[in-house]
């Protein structure tokens, strides 16, 4: 294609973005775009998935029936939005097979918070208020994402997540209005997620090279910095209100900006988490490989079927 066309193509995409008209699946679009949204989509499926594992774990250890339904539901929301999202990057000619390769190679990431154990069971109220309540603040900004297959998928998905954060406050709740033993576990899930969480949003706006680019194109509505700020605005208050700690010496409410003051983020353990180093990565990654192993047999006998069938019908 001519230089001049591309141009003229670029400038028409980025009017119908400022525009805000939806970016559907066969429009034109600069494969910068395409290949960001890939990237971002796809780790994003790869999160909801691998985000199963540290749940999972738990469901047979449930105290009671009730808690084990609803964990049960939760994991097994968490699997939908995996599914759609790794439709919605199927929709820019991603190969889905292809996408999970590179989870299991090392090539892609996933969300650093999975890569940090669930030790007890208040881990999974912890898990539910705080990381699910994280992943909405994110969310909630992506369902204005331009690309539309992505914002839709989130519509669905931010209803569910509200719902697994709730569940996650009231568990931590009860165990917060506990016996002195049962308080202490809800405060040490709190004191060991609350910084994960944090980090969850990604590096400060000035350290996040795909920023600039994804706030153009209206693939982000809202910097990392602003969000992780919502986020503690949000949550330092629902700690306080059963009685919990938040683990920061230097939380403090700014009556100037209106938003709490916090301490400085490790953001080396946050890039050796990222980079392969983390507490858990090496048993998710495992996981996931097995999975795909342990499950070769009925993708074979599916394609093997589905071969079947389309020789019959074109006979
Ligand atoms: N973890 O330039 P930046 C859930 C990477 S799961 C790992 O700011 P970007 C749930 C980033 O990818 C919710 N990596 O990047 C499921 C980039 O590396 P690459 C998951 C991170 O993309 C089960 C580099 O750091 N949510 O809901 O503009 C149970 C520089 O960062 C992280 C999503 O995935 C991180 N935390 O912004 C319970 C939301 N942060 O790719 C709950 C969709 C940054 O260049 N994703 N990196 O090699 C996003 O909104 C954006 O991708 C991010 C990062 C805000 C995460």
């Amino acid at each position: 294609m001519k230089v001049v066309e591309t141009i003229d193509l670029e400038q028409k995409f980025q009017d119908k973005i400022d525009r805000e008209i939806k970016i559907e699946p066969n429009d034109w679009m600069p494969e910068a775009y395409r290949k960001t949204l890939i990237r971002q989509m796809s780790q994003h499926a790869h999160s909801e998935i691998v985000g199963m594992l540290p749940e999972a774990n738990w469901i047979t250890r449930a105290p009671n029936l009730r808690r084990k339904a609803v964990l049960l539901a939760k994991v097994q929301d968490e699997a939908g939005h995996g599914l759609y999202l790794y439709s919605a990057t199927e929709t820019l000619g991603a190969d889905r097979e292809d996408t999970i390769d590179d989870l299991h190679s090392g090539k892609a990431k996933y969300s650093s918070i999975f890569n940090y154990p669930a030790l007890s069971w208040a881990d999974i109220g912890a898990i539910g208020w705080l990381v699910d309540g994280a992943a909405i603040m994110n969310q909630v900004a992506l369902c204005r994402c331009s690309y539309g297959p992505y914002a839709r998928a989130m519509v669905k998905i931010c209803k569910e997540e509200s719902f697994h954060q709730r569940q996650g406050y009231e568990l931590l709740t009860t165990l917060a209005n506990g016996s002195p033993e049962q308080k202490e576990l809800a405060q040490d899930a709190l004191n060991r997620f609350w910084w994960p969480a944090i980090m969850m949003f990604g590096p400060n706006d000035d350290e996040s090279p795909n920023s600039a680019q994804s706030m153009k194109w209206k693939i982000k509505r809202l910097s990392n910095d602003d969000l992780r700020q919502n986020f503690i605005d949000a949550t330092v208050p629902q700690a306080e209100l059963i009685g919990l700690k938040v683990p920061d010496e230097n939380l403090k409410w700014n009556e100037e900006t209106g938003h709490y003051d916090f301490s400085p983020i490790n953001w080396d353990e946050f890039w050796q988490v990222i980079g392969g180093n983390g507490p858990c990565n090496k048993q998710r990654v495992d996981a996931r490989r097995k999975a795909k192993e342990d499950g070769m047999w009925v993708r074979d006998a599916a394609m093997a079927f589905a071969e079947k069938r389309m020789k019959k019908q074109s006979a």
